[in-house]
């Protein structure tokens, strides 16, 4: 099934926020934000501002009729400033308009006095004066300490990954209208129509039922609308609260790269043990998280950091401790992969230490060390694992040993240009790691038409889910797909829904579809069983057809539905849906934090031109575990996707703050993400097909995050590239490898080798697989 929006998507007919039509008399806002990281304020200037033309109002933090508070998980973030800023970009005032001009014209005619604070922008640095927003946690498992002395070989080093932009096609934005009786209707651009509403509930000081968020769909999330679409949905509720008047926001882009908050960097260092085998006998690492300056989503993003730190491997003996370290940044956020990436990349980057060191190839000390179904990972759950099949499959359908030898002979006579490849095992756990959030409720009418309306708490944001939920609720009532119809997500009609984040939307939300037709269609079975004076147990539909036994009766779909109707059964159904068999001890950091892990396997291969160190990806080859897909078309554009964006994150994509924590890469001149030229040359999925009970819908895992991370293979195979061109170079495992870090590592000038061509070097060819 095409993905329902496709049609409105290409004709330019879908709606977004800034597609709804205002209505007369709505206002604009615009934030003003502190000019600097921290300090005191002394002194807010609005006067000159006041008395720009348009300008309504400009609220301070005065104003703020309910709490001053929209942090989630840890209450440490003021919606606006009172005394003290904490990062450039932090709304300290919000301009009320009668035009979008107005108010940003008002906005840069406000001045405000700091007295300045020290700027933290280094999370070990905040570390180290003790700001932490929560207590550090650490994943144990086995014995590290006793562990070294079993181990052959011993490395450790520090690996950095940097932020990302989530550079969402549409921006933040909101939209309030207010009600009768001080209600509020808001369409925000969001992932979290729930977080939403409770933050405007919290800050106006209305209670939730007052509020209702409704959303048709984003233009782009990626974990940057689950919790900071909140504060732009506040501002303008609140204003709309005072003034009676209808308010938007939709930022500017760059108002919304520089005041929000992205991926989270990580500096982090580890060790790693081996045996002679090259089993991984024990690995300690240390993670410093730069979660900005308050919480928002650190805590649980850091958390997923600790789940992943092994990522595919069974590893004994693990110590993994993580701080979520405290600076002067926009608070950083969920991000396609929610800490885990950041996770994987260590361990990756200790695998190719040890392998780089002991002169193999990473690849053997990676299928040495592939985790198998009944191995432990370090937070207590066993693993049901698909690491060797996807890895092996990877290796036979794309023929490694040719790609292998290709690269080898390419290397061989090409001196200015070098290939580089790297294997990339991938597994994701599929759960909100905090247990209660792995509800969802679904609603659905039939209609006497034969129509079916469908609201769930899932927020389609370009990937697909509403097509899916569609998919279910067809496939369950029997009726053609034509029928169903998706509805907004609404908090009026869907109740304190779960944002839709982590890879599990579609199993949450898609379960309750399936739960609620499920129920409907034996009310209606019901009905036809007593007209046809059978048993319930012999009635099955089909293709809308109501069948007795294996014979087709003359009951169809909408007859069946209006004779429910005539006898007064319900055509509604609204239902609950809990993961099953999930737990968690945070104190003990153990449980069975997951319903399922999905696993794949990516080959990367890279070019690199040595003389000016830019460089092409030739291939991503995946062996990829959807269980069974239910749409592979709407499947296969995530995994492009996650592919895409993960390769930017490790290759191009450069977030610059300086020491005064004002971000410099703030327009897309100096933030550079992949575009057609930078892309794949060829992307090819093999399904990697399992037949075996998971707790996906319809057996169809989860999707969004997992394909993400087969893009740090990118990094590993430029590095490979570089190490042909220049084996005695020193490169620091410090993500982004932009083009001028691979310049700088080719001309590691003192290290080169200048006595002979590289081409004839053993030792230069880091494709060698012989141990
Ligand atoms: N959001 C969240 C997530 O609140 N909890 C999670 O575990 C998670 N995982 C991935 C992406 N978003
Ligand atoms: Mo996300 S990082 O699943 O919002």
């Amino acid at each position: 099934m095409k993905n329902i929006d496709s049609r409105t998507h290409v004709r330019g007919e879908s709606i977004y926020l800034d597609d709804i039509p205002v209505i007369r008399g709505t206002l604009f806002g615009a934030a003003f934000g502190s000019p600097v990281a921290h300090g005191v304020i002394r002194h807010l200037d609005l006067t000159v501002a006041e008395a720009m033309p348009g300008v309504v109002r400009i609220l301070t933090y005065k104003d703020v009729t309910g709490e001053n508070q929209i942090g989630g998980i840890v209450p440490d973030e003021p919606l606006l400033a009172e005394h003290h800023v904490h990062y450039c970009g932090m709304p300290i005032a919000f301009v009320v308009a009668a035009t979008d001009d107005e108010a940003r014209a008002a906005v840069k005619k406000i001045s405000v006095d700091i007295d300045p604070l020290p700027v933290i922008t280094d999370p070990r640095e905040a570390q180290a004066l003790d700001e932490l927003i929560i207590r550090p946690r650490t994943f144990r498992l086995g014995d590290t300490a006793t562990a070294w002395e079993q181990c052959a070989y011993i490395f450790d080093g520090t690996a950095d990954t940097n932020g990302q932009e989530h550079l969402y096609i549409e921006t933040q934005g909101a939209y309030a209208v207010p009600q009768e009786n001080n209600g509020i209707k808001l369409y925000s651009s969001t992932q979290g129509p729930t977080a939403v509403q409770r933050a405007v509930a919290r800050s106006s000081g209305l209670p939730m039922h007052q509020i209702d968020v409704d959303v048709t769909r984003l233009g782009g999330g990626f974990g940057g609308k689950e919790d900071q679409a909140n504060m732009w949905a506040a501002l303008c509720a609140l204003a709309a609260h005072i003034l009676r008047k209808p308010v938007k926001y939709a930022l500017h882009r760059m108002e919304d790269m520089a005041m929000t908050g992205k991926r989270h960097p990580y500096s982090s260092d580890f060790k790693i043990g081996l045996d002679n085998d090259l089993k991984i006998v024990a690995y300690e690492a240390t993670f410093y998280q730069n979660a900005g300056a308050a919480a928002d989503l650190s805590p649980a993003v850091m958390e997923r950091t600790l789940f992943h730190c092994t990522n595919s491997y069974f590893i004994p003996n693990v110590t993994a401790t993580a701080y979520c370290c405290r600076t002067n940044l926009p608070p950083n956020t969920a991000f396609r992969g929610f800490g885990g990436p950041q996770g994987m990349f260590v361990i990756e980057a200790a695998i190719t230490k040890a392998a780089e060191s002991l002169g193999v190839d990473a690849a053997i000390i990676q299928a040495q060390n592939l985790n198998k179904t009944g191995d432990e990972f370090p937070y207590g759950q066993k693993a049901v694992s698909e690491s060797h099949i996807c890895w092996n499959k990877a290796q036979d359908v794309y023929e490694i040993d040719v790609i292998r030898g290709q690269i080898a002979a390419f290397n061989d006579t090409s001196t200015l240009y070098k290939k580089g490849l790297a294997l990339m095992p991938v597994c994701f756990g599929i759960s909100f790691t905090n247990t209660r959030m792995n509800q969802a409720r679904a609603l659905v009418h039939v209609y006497t038409d034969g129509s079916v309306g469908v609201s769930t708490g899932a927020v389609e944001m370009g990937q697909g889910v509403n097509t899916k939920m569609v998919q279910v609720a067809a496939h369950v009532l029997s009726i053609q797909s034509e029928r169903v119809k998706l509805h907004s997500t609404s908090t009026y009609r869907i109740a304190n829904t779960s944002p839709s984040a982590a890879s599990a939307t579609a199993d949450l939300n898609g379960k309750a579809v399936e739960m609620a037709c499920t129920s409907i269609i034996q009310r209606l079975k019901a009905v036809v069983a007593e007209e046809l004076q059978v048993s319930v147990d012999e009635i099955t539909l089909k293709d809308e057809f109501v069948y007795w036994g294996d014979k087709k009766t003359d009951w169809y779909w909408q007859r069946l539905v209006m004779a429910a109707y005539t006898k007064r059964v319900s055509l509604s159904e609204h239902a609950h849906y809990a993961t099953p068999d999930i737990h968690y001890d945070a104190t003990k950091e153990k449980g069975h934090p997951f319903a399922y892990h999905v696993y794949g396997t990516a080959i990367v291969e890279v070019t690199v031109d040595c003389l000016r160190g830019t460089y092409e990806v030739d291939a991503v080859k995946v062996v990829h575990d959807f269980g069974v897909s239910m749409n592979p078309l709407v499947d296969r554009g995530q995994i492009e996707g996650g592919i895409v964006q993960g390769i930017g994150w490790m290759t191009m994509e450069e977030v610059v703050f300086d020491k005064a924590g004002r971000l410099r890469s703030n327009a897309l001149s100096t933030y550079k993400v992949p575009d057609i030229y930078s892309v794949p040359k060829q992307i090819i999925i093999e399904p990697l097909k399992t037949e075996q009970d998971n707790q996906a819908i319809f057996r169809s895992k989860a999707v969004g995050e997992p394909p993400l991370m087969y893009g740090i293979g990118a990094y590993f195979a430029l590095r490979n590239a570089v190490l042909a061109f220049n084996p005695a170079a020193t490169i620091p495992f410090d993500a982004p490898m932009t083009p001028e870090k691979v310049l700088l590592a080719l001309y590691n000038v003192n290290a080169i080798r200048r006595t002979m061509p590289f081409a004839n070097d053993q030792t230069a060819n880091s494709l060698e697989i012989n141990p």
